[in-house]
């Protein structure tokens, strides 16, 4: 059954239950089946820095609805047009990477939320199959069901924190701590598990908790995506397809030496 997928995302972070997502890089729909298998939640399909390009980000959004799981899709940076032919797609969330200003965070919800909150254009279609409703009432419910997020991930973006969750029709914020380790120590190198990044999670948590919005965070491992989750993040990711790979090969390789 693919039908009414699509609403569960929202429904479940709204409901305040964490979501562990799969990171997916390598464009292969088995990679998608056998980690929504093992029991993510939903997978981010990445057309940033991964492989996924709009035909096979379309396959991914249908190869998670297959699995029985809703799906997200981070665009490339300032690609807002490819947000909402994704969630015509199906896909039950965007995550817009290098969100700095209001005006960027004001842009992406045009693409994403139909009026009055953006000006998002008409042609859901598989995203009303997955939606479980009909015309008029998935336009309805349209702006609810599909999730907006922005990426936080430098400096003038966590100065304009508060504007950025101000926006109607932003769902959320998510981190991505290692562009934020970069520009937090203006370009002296990339540690995500640096403390001044740790200070501002907590910041970005704290504050999108208090106006009811969602925050978000690319984690390392299940026990960091447990312990974030704890301090307030409801969308979580545990690593990625290939770092998931590399460690399962390296531990049966151990045991074979
Ligand atoms: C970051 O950590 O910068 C990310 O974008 C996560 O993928
Ligand atoms: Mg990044």
């Amino acid at each position: 059954m693919t039908d009414a997928i699509l609403p569960r995302l929202a429904a479940q972070l709204r409901g305040g239950q964490p979501v562990f997502a799969a990171w997916i890089e390598t464009p292969a729909q088995a990679s998608i089946e056998a980690l929504l298998g093992a029991g993510f939640d939903t997978a981010v399909l990445d057309m940033q820095h991964g492989g996924f390009d709009m035909a096979r980000a379309v396959d991914g959004i249908a190869a998670c609805a297959l699995g029985g799981k809703p799906a997200i899709a981070r665009i490339p940076v300032g690609d807002f047009a490819s947000a909402s032919r994704l969630l015509d797609a199906g896909a039950a969330a965007v995550v817009a990477p290098m969100i700095e200003t209001v005006e960027q965070a004001r842009a992406l919800v045009g693409f994403t939320k139909y009026p009055p909150l953006g000006e998002r254009s008409w042609g859901p279609g598989r995203a009303k199959a997955f939606s479980g409703l009909g015309g008029s009432d998935y336009l309805t419910a349209a702006n609810g069901l599909h999730l907006t997020f922005a990426m936080i991930e430098t400096r003038a973006a966590l100065a304009a924190l508060d504007g950025i969750l101000a926006v109607e029709g932003i769902d959320g914020v998510f981190v991505g701590p290692s562009d934020l380790s970069i520009g937090l120590s203006r370009g002296a190198g990339v540690d995500p598990a640096a403390s001044e990044v740790d200070a501002a999670l907590s910041r970005v948590a704290s504050q999108a908790r208090a106006v009811g919005k969602i925050a978000g965070l690319f984690c390392f491992s299940g026990a960091q995506a447990k312990a974030m989750a704890a301090r307030g993040f409801g969308l979580l990711t545990i690593a990625t397809d290939l770092l998931l790979l590399q460690r399962g090969a390296r531990v049966e390789l151990d045991a074979t030496r």
